[in-house]
């Protein structure tokens, strides 16, 4: 057959597993028969009819499914609609996600500060070691007694944060603590990983110790006299796009802030729990972190008030920073999150007594300003092995996490790319690809759970929305960067800009859809308003296509989660 290539045919475009649901979508007004072909385009292999019209609820545009989630044999495939053309290539097979899983977990290697990466672990994306950051100043801001303004102090690596070059609390905070419940929820799967880091020959999972980089990092964010956290590592202005060898301006730690040192109490408190097994090859760091959780809720306490107003801190001291700002000025979520981890850490329950776990019937979505439902995560994964207290309101929790993934799984059905990602215009915010990775976890924590009848389709629909994040959308971009056919090239990502390789940096989610981009970032070329489809490959895009690490970790969790859950 000649078929031309049609971008019109939205699916996975790395593939399906053997046992699970198989369904591509075809935008526009086609209807009638579908095919599913083998890669050279020869030999059908199954056929089948385009499903019933669905009419997209954000665009008004017409889709129908192509679903051959009955064929089962392994392979290379298209799916071929008459008169349209064919799909790009995927596979049926065991493990189809396995290789992003791990790609998506090297995409932190990648992000480490402070360190060469040699090729013999980053290939042809090899690059000198950059901000050192051994001599890192005290901004006004963040003044004490101990350390007065310009006090040199020593914060080396961590993970830069995203496209940039600087360091923040608050968005480590949600990534660590998204990264160490894949350890706890799927612990022997993670203890088998190797990635190839330099760390794989030790004897520490490789996820622990790419999160140990960045954990070593968050300890030396706290003041050591009060427990209070600085917001934020940075240089006054974003670096231009350039090495990160290159960029050698003075970078300061600035004020201290509530919401980073309460996130920076929940990772400690977590991270306390999950090093603890390693105490002979980590002498003494689980107890470090437990100790220096407990001393930011000490600052907590006193300094309730203390949020992070960069125009404020601008109006007061010199030099101006206009970085990442993470503002948030309800920490009323950041409190949850600390007691709960405090609390299933230390069994102290003061901690869980401290704050209202309940506040309302609210299950939030988490993101970097709201993470109180990784306190839900936290208490549900410990279940019966908490205090009488925490037992209690286990079912409370349940209902909670049920009731949020119930209203996930809501009309998905009808949604026009069979996802939960995208029912509502909503969705498509700064960021949009960790909200349908982050949807997919929600679903996944009930899953481990519940036995509702309903049970599979937590399953399905988080899977569906790795569909999306992998093409099956309305821009038909697969948002990781090397993983899928139609990947971003130019994220706004400066090792990837100015290493002068084609290729960007594998392993990274973009940002993706962002109903308001062209307004926020200004970039050339949006080709669309209608709020699912506003997204450009373009590297001037940062409210597009930016990559994060708070982006990459629900990514790293959702994979590695369905890669254990789908062993078939
Ligand atoms: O992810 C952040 C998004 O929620 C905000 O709307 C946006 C504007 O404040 O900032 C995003 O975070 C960026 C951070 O400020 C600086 N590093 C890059 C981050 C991703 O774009």
């Amino acid at each position: 057959q000649s078929q031309p290539l049609s971008e019109a045919i939205r699916l996975n475009q790395l593939g399906y597993y053997p046992n699970a649901a198989k369904i591509a979508v075809v935008v526009g007004e086609t209807q009638g028969a579908f095919q599913l072909v083998s890669a050279d385009l020869k030999t059908v292999v199954f056929s089948g009819n385009l499903g019933e019209a669905r009419q997209n609820a954000i665009s008004g545009k017409t889709t129908r499914t192509a679903d051959f989630s009955t064929f089962t044999k392994t392979g290379t495939y298209v799916v071929v609609i008459p008169g349209i053309g064919h799909s790009y290539p995927f596979e049926i097979r065991p493990s189809v996600h396995k290789n992003l899983a791990i790609g998506a977990l090297k995409g932190f290697y990648y992000q480490r500060a402070s360190t060469e990466l040699p090729a013999k672990f980053a290939g042809k994306w090899a690059r000198p070691a950059g901000h050192p950051d051994n001599r890192v100043l005290i901004h006004p801001s963040a003044a004490s007694k101990d350390r007065p303004a310009g006090t040199v102090i020593a914060s080396t690596r961590g993970w830069y944060d995203a496209g940039d070059y600087n360091k923040y609390i608050v968005n480590s905070g949600i990534t660590m603590g998204t990264l160490l419940s894949l350890y706890e929820d799927f612990p022997a799967d993670m203890n088998a990983l190797k990635t190839d880091i330099p760390e794989s020959t030790n004897k520490i999972p490789d996820l622990l110790d790419e999160v140990l980089w960045n954990l070593r990092w968050m300890l030396t964010m706290q003041d050591p006299t009060d427990g209070g956290v600085y917001h934020k590592l940075t240089n006054p202005r974003f670096d231009g796009m350039i090495m990160p060898d290159k960029a050698v301006n003075d970078r300061y730690v600035v004020q201290k802030s509530i919401t980073a040192t309460l996130d920076f109490a929940a990772v400690m408190a977590q991270a306390g729990r999950v090093y603890k097994a390693y105490n002979r090859e980590l002498p003494g760091l689980a107890d470090s972190c437990v100790s220096a959780a407990t001393k930011a809720w000490t600052w907590a306490k006193a300094n309730p008030t203390v949020v992070y107003n960069q125009a404020d801190m601008n109006a007061k001291f010199d030099p101006d920073v206009v970085t990442g700002s993470y503002e948030d000025r309800n920490a009323s979520d950041e409190w949850i999150w600390a007691a709960a981890e405090l609390y299933a850490t230390t069994k102290d329950e003061s901690y869980y007594k401290a704050v209202n776990l309940f506040p309302d019937t609210k299950t939030p979505l988490p993101a970097w300003p709201q993470v109180r439902t990784l306190a839900y995560y936290t208490l549900a994964r410990f279940g019966n092995d908490l205090t009488s207290l925490g037992k209690k309101d286990l079912p409370l929790v349940k209902q909670h996490l049920t009731t949020m993934a119930d209203s996930l799984l809501m009309g998905a059905d009808k949604q026009a790319f069979q996802t939960v990602m995208g029912k509502s215009a909503k969705d498509f915010i700064w960021g949009s690809s960790a909200e349908a990775a982050n949807q997919g976890i929600a679903l996944l924590q009930v899953y481990r759970f519940t036995d509702s009848p309903n049970r599979s389709q937590y399953l399905l629909y988080a899977l569906g929305n790795l569909d999306y994040l992998l093409g099956r959308n309305a821009v038909g971009y697969s948002f990781v960067t090397g993983f899928g056919d139609k990947t971003p090239m130019h994220p706004h990502h400066r090792p990837s800009i100015a290493d002068g390789i084609v290729e960007p940096i594998p392993g990274l989610l973009s940002g993706g859809t962002n109903a308001n981009a062209a307004r926020q970032d200004k970039c050339a070329g949006y080709t669309s308003t209608v709020a699912d489809e506003v997204y450009i490959d373009a590297d001037c895009s940062y409210a597009s296509n930016e990559i994060a690490i708070n982006w990459n970790a629900p990514l790293v969790y959702l994979t590695f989660a369905l890669e254990a859950l789908q062993k078939d």
